[in-house]
């Protein structure tokens, strides 16, 4: 025997498939109170779709610590031994929700940890650099690769107009238009922290760090051809392909590395580290290995569990920081604001959001949709007499660094080797292959052609002849050329 349907307070209904009608034949009555509440609640169905990272797909699972990394922070998720509930989201950037998941694109890489001191996020890609170094050009930037207003159409001379007017795009467009653009799966990526992070020890000791995820199914491309073919054939591909896996039982695992910087280091190192267009190259910091990520378990309601999820480079632990990344201390702002707004003020007290092995003592309260609250005995203010919760002073002086200056509108100092395009060339030259070269060339050619404007084109040519000086001169010949030959 079913359960019977119930309103949303739980009083059975009297027809799952007959409105209350005047007569059989006659107007539908306002009523009838089940019509009316299945109507509306469906009308509510939907939430904003993030305004980046809007399609993706999640899964749960746990980080296990394997080696100790206790000299450089006093997280507790990362000493040794510990093992964390996780939740991770990966996601496409541009694209809207329906959009197919085989667009080329750079790929949202976010991890959830739910420490015992509170939750942990990483809100990363699966590239190690980004597109620009400023917050206040990001709007205009996600504008460009995104719709015309008019025909709502993506559009070649935007996207390439954006980035050859703003040369520091270079290294991770060469990310982009490369093999990472186009991943064989979500589980065979490797995803990156992408900016860098502050680690602090039991000694109050601080460090800079980068996250990288190794993927253990390797890191893989579709070619092209496939990728296109598979847009139209599923556009929900890596969703599929992730939900699949869990349920089969092969659980994707990533390793956890970091590189790792002495604070005082920061001051003289060749490239400024907190540039996020910027890596720190492996010979300089090699990869320290840190644990485990296993996804094994799959969300029982995409909508409450994945749609629902709130990453926020803003949720950090005790012996964890930001930098002084432009970017970063931007986001931290950005997250929590884009998710008051998208899920509800009180988005932090929905099941996935909300810490499992921490508790939560604030002095917040109300606002829509609240359901967690302090026992009444709790005062409502600090400081208090009652014994309501107190700061952690510890706590006060940490994730800092020294800072003094005129407040002014400027490009951070330059160090020693900071240019635009020097990391983009040795990507292209020293890390793809002949073969990936080719690839690369090829998609190149594919975006000049469909630029249209002679000014952008031109300028498209000139970035990448100032990435590298031969791969400049094939693309124009490649573009040029075909376009005379037809
Ligand atoms: Fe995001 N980004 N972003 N982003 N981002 C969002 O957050 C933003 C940036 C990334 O799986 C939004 O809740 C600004 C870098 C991922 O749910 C929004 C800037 C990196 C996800 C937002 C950046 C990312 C987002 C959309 C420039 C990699 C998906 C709704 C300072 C290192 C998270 C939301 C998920 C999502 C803003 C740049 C990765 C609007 C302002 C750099 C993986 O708040």
């Amino acid at each position: 025997m079913s359960e019977p349907t119930t309103t949303q307070t739980g009083t059975p209904v009297a027809s799952d498939a007959h409105s209350l009608t005047a007569g059989a034949d006659g107007a539908t009555v306002l009523h009838d109170r089940y019509l009316v509440e299945k109507l509306a609640q469906f009308n509510r169905e939907r939430i904003p779709e993030r305004i980046v990272h809007a399609k993706g797909g999640g899964a749960f699972g746990r980080f296990e610590v394997t080696a100790d990394v206790s000299a450089y922070t006093r997280a507790a998720v990362f000493q040794p031994d510990a093992e964390t509930e996780t939740l991770m989201r990966f996601s496409s950037v541009a694209g809207e929700q329906g959009s197919p998941d085989t667009w080329r694109d750079v790929r949202g890489f976010s991890v959830k940890f739910y420490t015992t001191e509170g939750n942990y996020d990483i809100v990363g890609n699966n590239t190690p650099v980004f597109f620009i170094r400023d917050a206040i050009k990001f709007p205009d930037f996600i504008h460009s690769q995104k719709r015309l207003p008019g025909s709502g159409l993506r559009d070649a001379d935007m996207q390439w107009d954006f980035w050859t007017l703003s040369p520091e795009s270079a290294h991770q467009v060469t990310y982009l238009m490369g093999d990472r653009g186009l991943p064989k799966s979500w589980r065979q990526m490797h995803g990156f922290g992408s900016h860098t992070y502050q680690w602090i020890n039991a000694a109050g000791e601080r460090f800079w760090v980068k996250y990288h995820f190794r993927s253990r199914q390797g890191d893989r491309h579709l070619d092209p051809a496939t990728a296109q073919a598979v847009a139209g054939a599923d556009a929900d591909y890596y969703r599929r392909d992730l939900y699949e896996a869990i349920e089969r039982g092969d659980a994707p695992k990533w390793d956890l590395h970091v590189q790792v910087m002495p604070y005082e280091d920061a001051k003289t190192y060749r490239f400024n580290p907190f540039d996020l267009t910027k890596v720190w190259p492996h010979a300089d910091h090699p990869l320290i290995p840190v644990g485990t990520l296993t996804l094994d378990r799959n969300p029982q309601n995409f909508f409450a569990e994945i749609e629902q999820a709130a990453f926020s480079p803003a949720n950090t632990v005790p012996g964890i920081g930001i930098s002084p990344d432009k970017m970063l201390m931007a986001r931290v702002f950005s997250y929590p604001d884009a998710q008051r707004y998208r899920v509800g003020t009180n988005y932090n007290q929905l099941p996935v959001n909300a810490p499992h092995a921490a508790s939560v003592h604030s002095y917040s309260q109300d606002g829509a949709q609240r359901h967690a609250f302090n026992p009444p005995s709790t005062p409502v203010y600090a400081p208090n007499s009652f014994g309501g919760p107190v700061a952690d002073a510890v706590r006060a002086g940490e994730g800092s660094w020294e800072s003094d200056g005129e407040l002014v509108r400027s490009a951070a100092t330059l160090h020693a080797e900071d240019d635009d395009f020097g990391q983009a060339g040795t990507l292209y030259r020293r890390v793809y292959d002949a073969a990936a070269k080719a690839r690369f060339l090829a998609t190149l050619t594919g975006q000049g052609e469909a630029i249209t404007v002679d000014a952008i084109r031109e300028r498209f040519f000139q970035y990448w002849t100032n990435v590298d000086a031969e791969l400049g001169a094939a693309l124009r010949a490649a573009v040029v050329g075909e376009e005379s030959a037809a």
